[in-house]
């Protein structure tokens, strides 16, 4: 499998491709709206066919590049079920399989950082695709969207940590420069949800954190719920190099 790791500084958005190396189709998980151009040249200069893009959950920081993207390539764009969006071509379940040529990923539920957050295993367990249900040595707030930390506590444990402790774990955001962790590193090390920590512990661990809402969240959660077709151009369209914006 073909494996690229792709940020968005703006919003510290991991998104990633993933590719057969045969057939050349290729999906993206999680992709910004203004990093969709870096997303088509990555695509075409591999001489990939995006298929798909798929969403961990309902973004509250950034635009997601679904919409983008299915314009330019026709790609289906894959959203949890949960999240009642008509405009997702794929309504995505807990056990479904994504397939890409010889690879495929499973879906999991791990609800928590919103009521319909969604993590992608790989078939050979070795890498898992997070979201915001983990982060490296954190995890995504329980705030808003229906967020509920006793949720995202029993989904790390259910669905993520009895992965092999050697699985390969991606979030969708990093604050601080990283970029990977596995299950082991994050049941020993991270300060949240380490092994030693109880539901109640997690819990009262979330209610302090007093987070300021996401800049962009009024316009972000609206367009999203339109896999980002129905956007403000507040931001420089597709294809637009001018760098003004509107
Ligand atoms: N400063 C960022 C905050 C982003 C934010 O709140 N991110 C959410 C994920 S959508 C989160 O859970 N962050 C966890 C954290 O900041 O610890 C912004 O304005 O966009
Ligand atoms: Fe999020």
């Amino acid at each position: 499998m073909l494996f690229r790791q792709l940020f968005d500084a703006e919003s510290s958005t991991f998104t990633y491709l993933l590719a057969d190396e045969v057939s050349r189709e290729a999906i993206l998980i999680d992709p910004v709206r203004e990093t969709a151009q870096r997303d088509l040249e990555q695509l075409s200069s591999l001489g990939l066919t995006l298929t798909t893009t798929l969403e961990t959950h309902v973004h509250a920081d950034h635009i997601t590049g679904a919409w983008a993207l299915h314009q330019r390539t026709g790609s289906k764009c894959g959203v949890a079920g949960a999240a009642h969006l008509p405009c997702a071509d794929l309504q995505l379940a807990p056990g479904d399989i994504v397939r890409c040529g010889s690879f495929s990923l499973e879906v999991r539920a791990t609800p928590g950082h919103t009521d319909s957050c969604l993590s992608f295993v790989l078939d050979d367990h070795s890498m898992a695709f997070t979201g915001d249900a983990l982060l490296i040595r954190g995890c995504g707030r329980t705030d808003f969207q229906a967020g509920d930390p006793r949720r995202l506590y029993r989904s790390v444990r259910e669905q993520i940590f009895t992965l092999p402790s050697s699985t390969k774990l991606f979030p969708a955001h990093d604050y601080q420069g990283r970029s990977v962790t596995t299950v082991q590193e994050e049941r020993s090390f991270n300060p949240r949800l380490h092994d030693a920590i109880s539901e109640d512990d997690f819990a009262a661990i979330m209610a302090g954190l007093k987070l300021a809402l996401p800049k962009k969240m009024a316009i972000a959660v609206p367009a999203n719920m339109t896999c980002g077709r129905d956007a403000p151009t507040m931001v420089a369209p597709l294809g637009f190099e001018g760098g003004e914006g509107i």
